[in-house]
C-alpha cells in the first residue's frame, strides 16, 4: 500500500511521524491498536456527524445487510434516502447516487458541459473536488498537502479547460467571465472552502457567482460534499440564500460507508442517462447498506435539539481554543461554520489559498502533535478542517482545551 495508507493525507507527511493504526471508534472517540484513546475531530473528514459507531446507524446498517448487500436493482431505501434529500435541499429535485465526492462532482462536470454545449469550467485555488483529472488543478486537501500543484499523470489536454481563480476574489470573476464568457459551462465551489483550511466565502461572493452565472448562463454547482448536512440542517444554500442549479453531494449523506451523490435542476438531471444521452452508472451505487447508514444518520439529525447542540458545542470549543491562543501569545485565527471549524496560525485573517499556505505550517506541526500526545486527533495538514459531532460532549471538550491551553504554551515556547 503506497505510503502505507489508503489515501495521502493520514500518511502525516505534512506532520511528520507515523499516523497510529485505528482500530476501533466509540462515539467522539477512536482507540488505537496500542489501546490509546483519542477525542476525534477528523471524524473520517467529516461523514460522522454522529459519532462512530451509533446505535441507530450501526442498527440500520445490520439489519440492511441481513437482506443483501446489493441488487443491482431498484430498491426501498435508495428511493427514500433520494427523497429525504430533496425534501430537505428542495433545489435537488432530482439525484443520482454514486460512491464518492469524486464521482459525483466529476459526473456533475460532465453533465453541465452535456447542457451547456460548453467546455470549460472555473474552479478556485485551494477548492477540492477529488481526485478526478481534469479537477486535480492548484486542488486543495491532499494535494495542498503534498505540494501537487497538478499531479503527475494528469496531460495538459485533460486541463486546458479547467480554470483556476483565487477564492473570494470578485475581480477574478469578471475578469475571467468576460474573457471566456461563451465557452464556460460551469463554475464549481466550495461554498464554505474545507480543504485549504477553513475558509469562508466573503461578504457577497457567493452572491456575485450567482448573478455573473446567471448574465452569463454559466452553471453553478456547489459542491456540498463537505458542508452538506454539516453546516446547517439544510446545507450552504439555507445558510447563504444562494441557490445552485446544480450540487455534489457525499460524506454526511453516506453516514460513514461509500456513498456520493449529484443532483440539481429536473430540467439538467433529466438529461442523465437512462432518461437522457449523458452516460454514467455504477455497480454499486444506491446499495441498500450505504443508504441505511445515510437514512438512518439524516433521521437522528432531524431530531429535536440536536442541531443547536452542535452549535453551541462548536461555540464553546472555538471560543476556548482563541482563548487559550491568546492566553499564550499564540497568533491564531479560529472560525466556525455550523459543526465544521478550522484554524490557522497567522497573525493575518485567512481569506485564500495564498493566505493559507503563508500560516506557520511548523506551529501547526507543533501544535498537531502536543494535542495527539494528549489525546487530541486533528487532521494532520494545516489544509484540512476540523469537525464535531453530536458525540462531543462536555467532557470531550473540557479535555481538548486543556490540552490545547498546554499545546498553546508549547508552540510559544517553539521557535516554530
Ligand atoms: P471523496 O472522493 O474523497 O469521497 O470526495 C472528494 C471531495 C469532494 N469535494 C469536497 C468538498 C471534499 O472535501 C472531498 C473530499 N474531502 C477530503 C478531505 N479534505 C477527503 C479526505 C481524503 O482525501 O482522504
Amino acid at each position: 500500500m503506497p505510503g502505507g495508507v489508503s489515501s495521502p493525507v493520514r500518511a502525516f507527511q505534512a506532520v511528520g511521524g507515523d499516523p497510529p493504526v485505528i482500530e476501533r471508534g466509540e462515539g467522539a472517540w477512536l482507540i488505537d491498536v496500542d489501546g490509546n484513546r483519542y477525542v476525534d475531530y477528523v471524524l473520517s473528514y467529516g461523514p460522522l456527524i454522529l459519532g462512530h459507531a451509533h446505535p441507530s446507524v450501526v442498527g440500520a446498517v445490520s439489519a440492511a445487510a441481513r437482506r443483501g448487500t446489493s441488487f443491482g436493482a431498484p430498491n426501498p431505501l435508495e428511493i427514500e434516502l433520494a427523497r429525504v434529500i430533496r425534501e430537505t435541499m428542495p433545489h435537488v429535485e432530482k439525484l443520482r447516487f454514486v460512491n464518492s465526492g469524486t464521482e459525483a462532482t466529476m459526473s456533475v462536470l460532465r453533465l453541465a458541459r452535456a447542457f451547456t454545449g460548453r467546455p470549460r469550467f472555473l474552479k478556485f485555488q485551494g477548492n477540492y473536488h477529488g481526485h478526478a483529472d481534469h479537477l486535480l488543478v492548484q486542488a486543495g486537501s491532499g494535494v495542498a498537502t503534498l505540494g501537487l500543484p497538478d499531479s503527475p499523470g494528469v496531460p495538459q489536454q485533460v486541463t486546458v479547460n479547467t480554470m483556476v481563480a483565487p477564492y473570494n476574489d470578485k475581480a477574478a470573476l469578471h475578469r475571467i467571465f468576460g474573457e471566456f464568457r461563451g465557452d464556460i459551462a460551469a463554475v464549481i465551489v466550495e461554498p464554505v472552502a474545507g480543504n485549504m483550511g477553513l475558509v469562508e466565502p466573503a461578504a457577497g461572493f457567493l452572491q456575485e457567482l450567482r448573478s455573473l452565472c446567471d448574465k452569463y448562463k454559466v452553471l453553478l454547482v456547489f459542491d456540498e460534499v463537505m458542508t452538506g448536512f454539516r453546516v446547517h440542517p439544510r446545507g450552504a444554500v439555507a445558510l447563504y440564500g444562494v441557490v445552485p442549479d446544480l450540487v455534489a453531494l457525499g460524506k454526511v449523506i453516506g453516514g460513514g460507508l461509500p456513498v456520493g451523490a449529484y443532483g440539481g435542476r429536473a430540467d439538467i438531471m433529466s438529461r442523465v442517462a437512462p432518461e437522457g444521452p449523458v452516460y454514467q452508472a455504477g455497480t454499486l451505487s444506491g446499495n441498500p447498506v450505504a443508504m441505511a447508514a445515510g437514512l438512518a444518520t439524516i433521521f437522528e439529525l432531524q431530531e429535536a435539539g440536536v442541531w443547536e447542540g452542535l452549535e453551541a458545542r462548536g461555540e464553546q470549543l472555538v471560543r476556548g481554543l482563541a482563548e487559550a491562543a491568546r492566553a499564550a501569545g499564540v497568533p491564531l485565527q479560529v472560525s466556525r461554520v455550523g459543526s465544521m471549524f478550522g484554524f490557522f496560525f497567522s497573525e493575518q485573517p485567512v481569506r485564500d489559498y495564498r493566505d493559507a499556505k503563508a500560516s506557520n505550517v511548523e506551529q501547526f506541526r507543533t501544535f498537531f502533535h502536543a494535542m495527539l500526545n494528549a489525546g487530541v486527533y486533528l487532521a494532520p495538514s494545516p489544509f484540512e478542517a476540523a469537525f464535531l459531532s453530536t458525540a462531543h460532549g462536555e467532557e470531550e471538550i473540557q479535555l481538548t482545551l486543556e490540552a490545547a491551553r498546554r499545546a498553546f504554551v508549547e508552540v510559544a515556547e517553539s521557535d516554530g
